[in-house]
């Protein structure tokens, strides 16, 4: 159940409102008392998925843009004139961005550089929030084996490239025109309301429906392939932190804890009481062409500047996720 604050304090826009981070901002954010609007792109059928914002909607002022067309943003910034905005929208499936890079650069590189521009031209004093992420750091790590602010970034997919230009545009315009614009370099975070195309949660309603009865494999690509996975509430309270702060700074957000898909099909299984042999076929299609990374980040800067700390852990996000998944699958009859 949404708290509602009554008191209007500030103006929020956010891109990729209908996404898994901009549905639990949003919520956050009303929760905070903000008057808050959202950019959804437009679809040529009136169910565009916005599922993930169903309780918050009344709450939201919604509008149709795109981050990949500059007036759009520009009309939308001007009425909306937002003290804050967070740019969350972008095709941000790593795998995907092999298969279609030119819209990945469209949508997280031009795209955070029209959402600078329109607010360098428009609305000069909104703070901005970028979603930076951890694949820009690709396979580089400091000694100790972690990736921090100042790790050098040696991005290894398309989505990575086009991330590492938003990241560095959105300081040089930090930089060159005076803007409050920070980058929150987030690892993977997970939730619920993440797509299933991404591993977690295809994992965990895969085994709920082989516990259903509904298939009898769990298909995968690189079980090897390690990752620091969190879960979204705590990431998108890092943002909004991100945002308050006094100066545009860059944060690492991360819980500094790896674990293998191995791992987390395990767990999934264990908690589920199944058997995690003979299930699991690895399919050729889901490797991507460069994948060696184990990316564990250092969250010490956002912990000791921001007070910024997590309250899930990686069990307690999949047993939330897990759960949510055996009552969405759950046979009618049962
Ligand atoms: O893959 C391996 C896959 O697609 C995780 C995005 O939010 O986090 C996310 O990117 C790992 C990879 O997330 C399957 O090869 C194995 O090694 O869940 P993912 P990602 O690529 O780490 C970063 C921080 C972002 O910024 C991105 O936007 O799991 N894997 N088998 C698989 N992955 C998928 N998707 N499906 C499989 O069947």
């Amino acid at each position: 159940m949404l708290k509602v604050s009554l008191t209007v304090m500030k103006t929020a826009l956010i891109t990729g409102v209908n996404g898994q981070d901009g549905s639990y901002l949003s919520e956050l954010l009303v929760e905070k008392g903000y008057s808050v609007a959202g950019i959804v792109k437009s679809n040529s059928t009136a169910e565009t998925p916005f599922t993930r914002i169903d309780d918050v909607r009344s709450h939201l002022e919604l509008f149709y843009a795109d981050v990949t067309d500059l007036a759009s943003l520009t009309r939308v910034i001007r009425e909306v004139s937002p003290d804050e905005i967070y740019n969350l929208a972008a095709q941000s499936h790593v795998r995907v961005s092999f298969d279609q890079p030119f819209l990945t650069v469209q949508t997280a590189a031009v795209g955070a550089l029209n959402i600078f521009e329109a607010v360098r031209l428009e609305k000069p004093d909104t703070r901005v929030y970028q979603a930076s992420s951890s694949e820009m750091f690709g396979t580089s790590t400091d000694a100790d084996g972690f990736q921090r602010e100042d790790t050098r970034m040696q991005p290894a997919s398309p989505y990575a490239c086009a991330k590492l230009f938003a990241y560095h545009i959105a300081r040089n315009y930090r930089s060159a025109y005076n803007l409050f614009i920070s980058n929150g370099i987030l690892f993977n975070h997970e939730s619920p309301r993440r797509g299933t195309n991404f591993v977690t949660s295809k994992v965990c309603k895969e085994a709920v429906r082989i516990k259903y009865g509904l298939t009898d494999t769990l298909e995968l690509g690189n079980t090897l392939a390690r990752r620091d996975w969190g879960h979204a509430k705590d990431y998108v309270r890092a943002m909004w932190m991100i945002l308050q702060h006094d100066t545009p700074d860059d944060f690492v957000c991360a819980t500094g804890v790896l674990h293998s898909i191995a791992e987390l099909v395990e767990y999934v299984f264990s908690r589920l009481e199944m058997d995690v042999n003979d299930v699991v076929k690895v399919n050729p299609r889901l490797l991507r062409p460069e994948d060696k990374h184990a990316p564990c980040g250092d969250a010490t800067k956002i912990h000791e500047t921001l007070g910024w700390k997590r309250e899930y852990t990686f069990e307690t996000m999949l047993d939330e996720m897990i759960d949510f998944w055996l009552a969405e699958l759950k046979p009618k009859n049962s």
